[in-house]
């Protein structure tokens, strides 16, 4: 097999286990080379600490990729989460462009909201330039709130089959070309994630765990882009990148003090057979 090379472009968490601190281990334990870019530094996430710190690195990404180009390195994959500012998105464009490789794949997760709501740092604009990104890419990640924002149908806490499939129906006919939609439970402790690929769609269902832990959307979208680049199987990278995030949650419940993340790195040797 060759030795594939991936490019993460999201925050720096210095303390929070989300976002880089979370994609690299992950994609390193699935075998990747992972170069990383960094689109801000915060001292922690921004999902119930305060106070903390935001350093955007916007200005620093051009010359980085300039630097790149000049040495003619590029990747066999890059994958986006959580990112700075809308004029970054325009950048980020820009590297997957210029720096992916010929038939190398693009991962989007818009990272920028859920249960109903943007996260704190975001506004109608980024939503507007995430759309772009997201509807480029080769294959997105949204949750259903991200789905909503994206496509401007109504969020909804209760829903059927019939939602999802228009939430899908609305992402493909704005450009969406695969879509791996997530957080979707059609049964009050069930959950899971909807796989559309190739215009085919699947199910796959799992236990929900009562406590909603931060984090879990990036050890997710990593775990099933790591898998996925070994594996080349959507919905496979799906399944398993799902039974990943059900265990790192179950490892980490019982924790009060444990707020802010999951306890993932215990179990990272979980994917690296896989
Ligand atoms: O987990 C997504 C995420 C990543 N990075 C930062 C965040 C969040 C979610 O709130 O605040 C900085």
């Amino acid at each position: 097999m060759t030795y594939k090379r991936i490019l993460t472009i999201q925050d720096i968490s210095c303390v929070g286990q989300c976002s880089l601190t979370v994609a690299l281990p992950i994609l390193s334990v699935c075998g990747l080379e992972t170069a990383i870019l960094p689109s801000a530094v915060l001292s922690t996430h921004t999902a119930g600490f305060s106070g903390y710190t935001f350093r955007d690195l916007t200005d620093d990404i051009p010359a980085i990729a300039e630097h790149w180009e000049k040495e003619k390195i590029a990747f066999d994959a890059v994958y986006t989460g959580y990112l700075g500012s809308a004029k970054q998105i325009a950048y980020v464009k820009a590297i997957i462009a210029n720096l992916l490789k010929k038939g190398g794949a693009s991962f989007v997760d818009p990272a920028m909201a859920d249960n109903g709501k943007l996260y704190p740092a975001f506004d109608e604009n980024y939503v507007e330039a995430m759309k772009e990104l997201c509807f480029a890419a080769e294959y997105c990640l949204p949750n259903i709130t991200e789905a909503c924002f994206l496509t401007g149908i109504e969020y909804r806490e209760q829903y059927d089959e019939k939602y999802t499939a228009e939430l899908l129906g609305a992402m493909k006919e704005n450009g969406a070309q695969n879509v791996i939609l997530t957080g979707v439970g059609y049964m009050p402790d069930k959950t899971g994630v909807v796989v559309l690929e190739n215009g085919k769609t699947s199910y796959y269902e799992h236990k929900k765990i009562s406590k909603g832990c931060h984090g879990t959307g990036d050890v997710y979208a990593s775990a099933f882009v790591g898998l996925f680049m070994n594996g080349g199987n959507a919905c496979e990278a799906a399944k398993l990148a799902a039974d990943f995030t059900v265990s790192c949650i179950e490892n980490t419940q019982d924790d009060p003090q444990h707020w802010y993340g999951v306890k993932f790195e215990p179990l990272l040797h979980l994917l690296s057979s896989k």
